[in-house]
């Protein structure tokens, strides 16, 4: 299983790098990763397992965090819906590439964090509200999926790692928690 000494932290160069694309089919040892990646995200979110292994709980992951340079993300994003056990979207994302996207941008109320970065980095992150995401999943199966709000969120801090983009790189250095009257926050309308 990957923990977190599997996940390289800011200063390594891989960080910075733009990943390759992948190509299909996968070998076994690639999707060996991909499941690596989902299996990290969901014990992660499981108090015990992310006790018992000091895991960081995360609701996204890419493979140049495990310092693979490679295309290839993982997402497991619970619904918000206590009732609904079924997560909102998961699943392992290769080659994915935003097609069109929002005028209108949202950010998380409480900023945003990452796995490969051991510090707070205050400030909100301006991202596309609504994305329309092309992909190939695990089953080597073209996708498009339109997604908005938290989910569409994920992916595109997930798909800057893939282009060598820290979170942070979007903060406003000037003023972190400037708020352009167009800019929501979710978590306030929603
Ligand atoms: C990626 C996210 C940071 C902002 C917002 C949040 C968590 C991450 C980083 C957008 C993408 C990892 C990958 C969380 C989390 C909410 C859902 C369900 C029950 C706990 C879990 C906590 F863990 N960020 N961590 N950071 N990244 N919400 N949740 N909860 O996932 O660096 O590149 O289990
Ligand atoms: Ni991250």
């Amino acid at each position: 299983m990957l923990t977190m000494n599997d996940v390289i932290r800011e200063g390594h160069p891989t960080l910075r790098k733009v990943a390759g694309k992948m190509t299909l089919p996968l070998t076994d040892e690639e999707k060996d990763l991909a499941d690596k990646m989902l299996e990290f995200l969901k014990n992660s979110q499981d108090p015990e397992t992310a006790e018992k292994y000091e895991l960081r709980p995360g609701v996204g992951i890419a493979a140049p965090q495990v310092n693979v340079s490679k295309r290839m993300i993982a997402v497991h994003v619970p619904s918000d819906d206590p009732e609904e056990s079924e997560p909102e979207f998961s699943g392992v994302l290769i080659n994915p590439k935003i097609v069109s996207h929002s005028v209108q941008q949202t950010c998380l109320s409480e900023g945003e964090g990452c796995l490969s970065v051991d510090r707070e980095v205050p400030g909100y992150v301006p991202r596309h509200k609504r994305i329309k995401v092309e992909y190939v999943d695990i089953d080597g199966n073209t996708q498009k999926k339109r997604l908005k709000n938290f989910p569409a969120i994920v992916v595109q801090h997930e798909i800057d790692h893939l282009n060598g983009v820290m979170f942070y790189d979007h903060i406003d250095p000037d003023n972190p928690l400037a708020l352009p009257d167009d800019l929501e926050v979710l978590g306030s309308a929603e």
